[in-house]
């Protein structure tokens, strides 16, 4: 029984080493830039041009691309015009972890995260886990770049067994017969662009967050869950506002009835936008109550013209969505990047009967958003490579 314990261990390390640290092109790109400025120079223009995902740096001429299968070439001033491999990522993987592990990014939101197997990283750009302020106080959210709220003050902070990560959590109330932001649950954005210093927009990012659903929530039709969005007060891509590929995006997490577990996106007109109001994704899964829920999203953004977006879901850590078809954006601006997370739970719908018979309470805890896959909270930190 020991050694099958150990083996399921080692099998698990295993497979947490291996999301962790694979290294995406965006890694390479970084290192780079930040080790051979004199060939990377200044700011990149990024594309993609055939097999390969490049960086353009017209300050110095030079090219810097990944290919599908993996491998680095360089072409330009330095390389006399011509393309050459200089080896594959795997090649490269340890000098740039040990690189990354130099370079911790700052960490927006709450400066001092809670999660000891996040510390050890380099890539998490927005911590919130209601840890910063006394319970009762709202002051939590002061450095999150709220634009505006529905029913914050609704909220209480619960500490101890109450919260998952660190020892803190909010719980939510929606009372019954309520329906819509301003009668149940809780609705912010958290808004990059308006956190000082924080990279305004990313063209892919990781986010996730916990969820629970108190013993007998009453699930109704459907509630409003929190999800990433785009740029430029994208929050307003909700409520029947269709984006129309210039003005952002919204891709909340929702429930449905028995607690079926979906995307609710609101993207422009085609094939994950077809309504008046959002779009459901299924995802063959369902929310239960009485249990944390880890919820991940991954996002990276569609080449200008072409339907090649990425929209990736995790729930517990277990796949259950994997789109590589997604359009979010017609024009490359502000609009379209990853820019925030919308923090928006409620019951509906707006009508009666999307109301609940009882006044239900869901917690959240651990909202983080990275460069990379983040993974469900884990009590130890990963070993180190
Ligand atoms: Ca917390």
């Amino acid at each position: 029984m020991d050694a099958l314990k150990k083996l399921i261990a080692l099998l698990l390390l295993a497979m947490i080493s291996t999301t962790a640290f694979a290294i995406t092109d965006a890694q390479v790109f970084a290192y780079a830039e930040a080790n051979y400025p004199s060939i990377f120079t200044g700011t990149a223009t990024a594309g993609q041009y055939q097999q390969y995902n490049y960086r353009y740096y017209p300050v110095s001429g030079n090219y810097l691309a990944v290919d599908t299968s993996g491998v680095i070439y360089i072409l330009g001033p330095y390389t006399g015009g011509v393309a050459i491999a200089v080896g594959p990522v795997s090649a490269y993987a340890a000098t740039i972890t040990a690189w990354e592990a130099t370079q911790f990014a700052t960490v927006y939101g709450e400066p001092t995260q809670q999660e000891s197997s996040l510390a050890l990283r380099s890539d998490i750009v927005f911590y919130g886990g209601f840890e910063a302020d006394a319970p009762g106080s709202t002051n939590w959210n002061k450095n999150w770049g709220i634009a505006f709220n529905n029913r914050i003050a609704n909220s209480t902070i619960v500490t101890g067994v109450d919260a998952i990560a660190g020892s803190k959590a909010i719980r939510i109330d929606y009372p019954q017969g309520g329906v819509g932001p301003n009668a149940t649950g809780m609705q912010f954005p958290i808004d990059f662009t308006r956190i000082t210093g924080m990279q305004s927009g990313y063209d892919s990012l990781y986010l996730r967050y916990y969820v629970y659903f108190e013993p007998g929530f009453d699930f109704v039709k459907g509630g409003k869950l929190p999800g990433l969005m785009g740029g430029s007060s994208s929050w307003r891509r909700s409520g029947g506002s269709i984006p129309d590929g210039t003005d952002g995006w919204t891709l909340r997490f929702m429930w449905l009835t028995d607690g079926e577990a979906v995307i609710y996106a609101y993207l422009p007109p085609g094939q994950y936008q077809q309504g008046v109001f959002g779009t459901v994704i299924k995802m063959n899964t369902f929310f239960t109550t009485g249990i944390w829920i880890c919820l991940e999203q991954f996002v990276k953004l569609n080449t200008i013209g072409q339907n090649d977006g990425k929209l990736t879901v995790w729930m517990d850590g277990v796949q259950v969505l994997d789109l590589s078809d997604v359009n979010y954006r017609t024009v490359d601006n502000a609009a379209g990047k990853v820019s925030g997370i919308y923090v928006s739970t409620f019951h509906g719908g707006d009508t009666a009967d999307w109301a609940p018979s009882v006044t239900s309470y869901a917690r959240f805890d651990g909202f983080v958003a990275a460069l990379n896959r983040v993974g469900p909270y884990l009590m130890v930190p990963f070993p180190q490579p």
